[in-house]
């Protein structure tokens, strides 16, 4: 569950005998720190219990009390060990090993472009699960979050509060209801079959850890919770081939066989999926084609693909982290002033990333971009000018009152209420019945209680062609250090001054009150593409600089 940010404790508290140095992470339930045993001098992780859970804090200290009885049980080197608990001012705590190296997804990069990285790392988090399962100890709650890498890369197991521990009675687990994370969810617990959730559950949750490593995306598609489960019981998973064409055959049986509906004609244990993972290391793994795979079901999904090679991806956030180093070939060539194709061969870049709008789903070929909420898909972090021009061919579909675009700056900004996302977008409507191009400035702000979305026009015009459903539409903007002008279909449509553009940020400033006042020297690069309420695609997409 995603809450607003918590009230931290001030840098510096004590917890115990242990000094904050800082907050690393906010989960649903609580808190995690850096911090320090002012006894040893040890830099240790801290979690401790949230302080607005209001009436879910009895659930919350349970699980508290979970994973510490789950540490207690548990010593594996891919398992992160807890040290400490304790309660501070009526808030459990605990204390474990500090991980330096993020949760696994923040390396996403990495096993895309080497499969096998990522296949030694879940052989590695299924035989830390095993040994959990041989102590009668199920996880229930796999997911990217809960595997962290350390200074060295090797991935470590953290987070048992959702455990099934040994002799444990059915306290919290009310049946039929789904217990854990929905998109890491097996069918059986999406169906709140509590009885039938056993090692071949958690046997899924690393079938769908790994196929997410080595494809990018999530092997099922829901936009809400509930469709999620929905898809998850009674659909069939993509095939990671179609995803990645150049993934081996035998990558993908094992990952399909984690993924069978009944948990029966899974891997019957962890240990046995590691085994089937290190034979293909070895280069033994060539188990036949699997019959489900080619259910059709599948091949019906498989038919848009193979038609256009339209590829649903669910890019996590943070998908690769935003490497200047990465992106300075790039740069040079801008800085050259050489145009640069953003979507060479259609294929994303490396760096590209989600400003905003994680949850939004993305295909290539051309690239597509789906989601109701505003979503920006960052192609290039920042222009080594201050004049560049932007421009794309854009299409696409709506059955509401949607738009898709281009974005070229960007900035987030923490206010009293959350984060905020401020854009500027030139953008197409994408309602059959609005046919209109406009230069507008967002303010967003995705949390949990409250989603806010404010939209100032600074440009408006009318296409004179048929609405942009039907064909593409060429945006460009060309960005000064004066002006901002908006082309369409290779008219000049109009400008407006940066003076503009910063009143315009001021008055969203004012609707949503702002810890600091935009400036347009806080908006930074960010090139891209953008969709709201709708679906968008993109080809051509260019950046050059100067005018
Ligand atoms: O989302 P990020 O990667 O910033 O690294 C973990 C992740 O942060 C951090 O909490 C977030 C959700 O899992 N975290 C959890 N346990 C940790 C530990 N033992 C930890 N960071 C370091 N050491």
């Amino acid at each position: 569950m995603i809450r607003p940010a918590a009230a931290a404790e001030p840098m510096g508290a004590r917890i115990g005998p242990y000094e904050l140095l800082e907050e690393i992470a906010q989960g649903g339930m609580g808190i995690v720190y850096q911090a320090r045993d002012v006894r040893s001098g040890r830099v240790m992780a801290l979690k401790v219990m949230r302080t607005d859970l209001g009436g879910g804090a009895e659930e919350a200290a349970y699980r508290f009390r979970r994973e510490v009885q789950a540490g207690a049980l548990l010593r594996h080197p891919h398992i992160v060990p807890i040290f400490d608990s304790g309660v501070h001012e009526h808030r459990p705590y605990l204390v474990m090993e500090f991980v330096s190296g993020g949760r696994i997804d923040r390396q996403f990069a990495r096993f895309l472009a080497d499969p096998r990285q990522a296949v030694i790392a879940i052989e590695k988090v299924a035989r830390a699960l095993h040994s959990a399962h041989q102590q009668g100890i199920l996880h229930r709650d796999l997911k990217p979050a809960n595997v962290l890498l350390d200074d060295q890369g090797e991935p470590r197991l953290t987070d048992f509060g959702l455990a099934r521990l040994p002799a444990m009675d059915m306290e919290l687990t009310r049946v039929g209801e789904p217990l854990g994370t929905p998109a890491y969810m097996a069918p059986e617990q999406a169906a709140g079959c509590h009885e039938r959730v056993g090692p071949p559950t958690e046997v899924w949750g690393l079938g769908v850890l790994l196929f997410e490593l080595v494809t990018g995306i999530k092997p099922f598609f829901g936009e809400n919770e509930v469709r999620m489960q929905q898809a998850i019981r009674t659909a069939e998973p993509l095939e990671p081939r179609a995803v990645r064409l150049q993934l081996d055959r035998a990558l993908e049986n094992i990952i399909l066989k984690c993924l069978r509906k009944e948990p029966e004609q899974r891997y019957a244990s962890a240990e046995a999926l590691a085994d089937d993972l290190h034979r293909w290391l070895g280069g033994k793994a060539a188990r036949p084609r699997s019959p489900f795979s080619l259910s059709p079901a599948s091949c019906l999904l498989l038919l848009p693909l193979i038609a256009g090679l339209l590829l649903w991806i669910n890019l996590p956030r943070y998908a690769a982290e935003v490497s200047s180093g990465t992106a300075d070939p790039v740069f040079r060539q801008l800085a050259r002033g050489q145009k640069v194709e953003l979507l060479p061969d259609g294929e994303l870049p490396p760096w590209a990333r989600f400003a905003t709008g994680e949850t939004s789903q993305l295909r290539y070929q051309p690239l597509g971009l789906e989601g109701f909420a505003p979503s920006l898909l960052e192609l290039l972090p920042r222009m080594p000018t201050d004049s560049y021009r932007l421009t794309a061919e854009v299409s696409g579909h709506s059955i509401e009152m949607g738009e898709v675009g281009i974005c070229f700056a960007h900035a987030q900004e923490r206010t009293t209420a959350g984060v905020d996302d401020l854009f500027l977008a030139l953008t197409q409507s994408l309602s059959p019945q609005s046919n209109r191009v406009a230069l507008v400035a967002h303010r967003y702000r995705k949390d949990e209680r409250r989603e806010l979305h404010r939209r100032e026009e600074l440009l408006q015009w009318s296409p004179p062609a048929s609405p942009v459903t039907d064909s593409w539409r060429k945006l460009s903007v060309e960005v000064s250090t004066e002006a901002i002008a908006a082309h369409c279909d290779g008219l000049r449509i109009g400008e407006v001054s940066r003076r503009q553009v910063v009143q315009t940020l001021h008055r969203l400033a004012a609707l949503e009150p702002a810890r600091q006042v935009p400036t347009d020297e806080s908006l930074r690069g960010a090139l891209g593409v953008y969709v709201r309420s709708g679906r968008g695609a993109f080809r051509s997409v260019t950046a050059s600089s100067g005018n």
